[in-house]
């Protein structure tokens, strides 16, 4: 589905009066508005490929109708969002849920959209129809060497796939660990994943990073080979200089802080990329923002406070690869990832307002209330009018999920697509 060119101006008009008034307020208040809303328009978030569907849990799924039936439709679908918010210009794929047909005219239809393609991932946690070994017992960790070296080629294979999309990055997760004590030797595991990883390393082209991500629990609920950010950070220190440590904020056990991992990784510059998502009990992959907004807040605030010259996180050349890792079981997808965006677009927006040299000061003097006082006066400014400017400069709409319900967009794809139509991913 193509948007009419002016339907959005068309719906712009009717809300750019409030807007004016809005932004002319918050500009009054905030001194760098102006340079906050340039930085956010450089700032582009990621949608996954499996993220565009109904999601589930094991006790069901309830399809909203509608829903991509092909990669192409995927990428339509990317499309309209960032249509819609023009913060979300990439597309990350999972393989083999999405492997093109056509990669010349894949990469077509995602540049119509204005599209480019982040990381590649890989999928070791499920078995394929036809495949020769099972992943039950793990992959890169298995004990038996043939499932190891199918693990080993999965991920070369989509590493291929990804050269002929532009893509330039892969992200490994793996769901390997065990579920009882005594089931796995924990040495031989780590040693079998990092020999498998570095095989997998070595394939990779010269510009590309390899991202490694890892998980507390789940599906293996007694030990993960790649547990917490200290794995992964031993696994990617020992690989090389394109490894990284990704962080998918629902992969820690309760009451981490994610905030602290994220300072030390950017401070030893492991840090690659995250899975942006929110929970209240585990990895619930929730709507970012939506239980914990301060949290995400402080996240930001570490992530611009570290900004290194020669380690550019935001954009351009060494971006990160930032991405939303979600599941939408009771929400249109569509409209969750779009408040997924916004809240990290948010949260961005207001790491952006501290007052960095204040909060020097007020940490030099072990002024606890002071350093307290700052923080919580950016996170508690209204950032609305500043977000939306940064999209309507850009040519998106004010309100994008007012768009979405308002021209009845979901409807559209109904009708396109069907009632009953199953997008592929978990
Ligand atoms: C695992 O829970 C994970 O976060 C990994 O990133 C996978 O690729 C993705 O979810 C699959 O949905
Ligand atoms: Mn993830």
């Amino acid at each position: 589905m193509q948007l009419q060119t002016n339907q959005i101006d068309q719906y712009n008009e009717d809300l750019l009066k409030r807007h004016q008034a809005k932004w002319a307020f918050a500009t009054s208040e905030i001194e760098n508005a102006e340079d906050i809303v340039k930085q956010l328009a450089q700032f582009q978030i990621a949608i996954p490929s499996w993220a565009l569907g109904t999601g589930g849990t094991r006790f069901g799924r309830f399809s909203g109708g509608g829903e991509p039936r092909t990669l192409e439709e995927k990428i339509e679908d990317v499309g309209l969002l960032h249509a819609l918010n023009r913060a979300s210009g990439a597309i990350s794929l999972h393989i083999p849920w999405d492997i093109p047909s056509n990669y010349q005219a894949i990469r077509t239809l995602a540049a119509q959209h204005g599209l480019r393609f982040d990381a590649v991932n890989s999928n070791t946690f499920q078995d394929q129809p036809n495949q020769a070994e099972t992943y039950k017992f793990g992959s890169l960790q298995n004990v038996n060497k043939a499932v190891r070296q199918q693990a080993i080629a999965h991920n070369i294979e989509v590493i291929r796939h990804g050269v002929e999309l532009g893509s330039q990055s892969l992200t490994v997760w793996l769901s390997d660990g065990s579920c009882f004590p005594g089931q796995l030797n924990f040495r031989k595991a780590f040693e079998n994943t990092l020999d498998g990883l570095r095989e997998i390393y070595a394939a990779l082209p010269a510009d590309w990073k390899m991202f490694v991500e890892y998980k507390a629990f789940e599906p293996n609920f007694y030990s993960t080979t790649v547990g917490d950010w200290g794995q992964s950070y031993l696994y990617a220190s020992k690989l090389g200089e394109k490894a990284y440590t990704l962080v998918d904020l629902g992969h820690h056990l309760p009451n981490a802080n994610i905030e602290q991992i994220v300072s030390l990784l950017l401070m030893e510059e492991k840090l690659g990329g995250f899975h942006f998502n929110d929970s209240k009990y585990g990895d619930d992959d929730l709507t970012a923002g939506s239980i914990k907004p301060y949290q995400l807040f402080l996240i930001f605030n570490e992530l611009v406070s570290g900004n290194q010259p020669n380690n550019p996180p935001f954009g351009g050349e060494g971006a990160f690869g930032w991405m939303i890792d979600a599941s939408h079981n009771v929400k249109d997808p569509l409209e969750d990832l779009l408040q997924s965006v916004e809240a990290i677009m948010m949260a961005y927006a207001q790491a952006l307002l501290i007052d960095r040299k204040a909060l020097e000061i007020a940490q030099n003097e072990n002024d606890v209330a002071l350093c307290q006082e700052i923080l919580q006066h950016a996170f508690r400014t209204d950032v609305r009018p500043l977000v939306a400017e940064a999209r309507l400069r850009a040519g998106g709409a004010l309100n994008p999920l007012a768009f979405f319900r308002n021209q009845k967009m979901r409807e559209s794809l109904i009708a396109e697509r069907g009632r009953l139509t199953v997008a592929t991913g978990l």
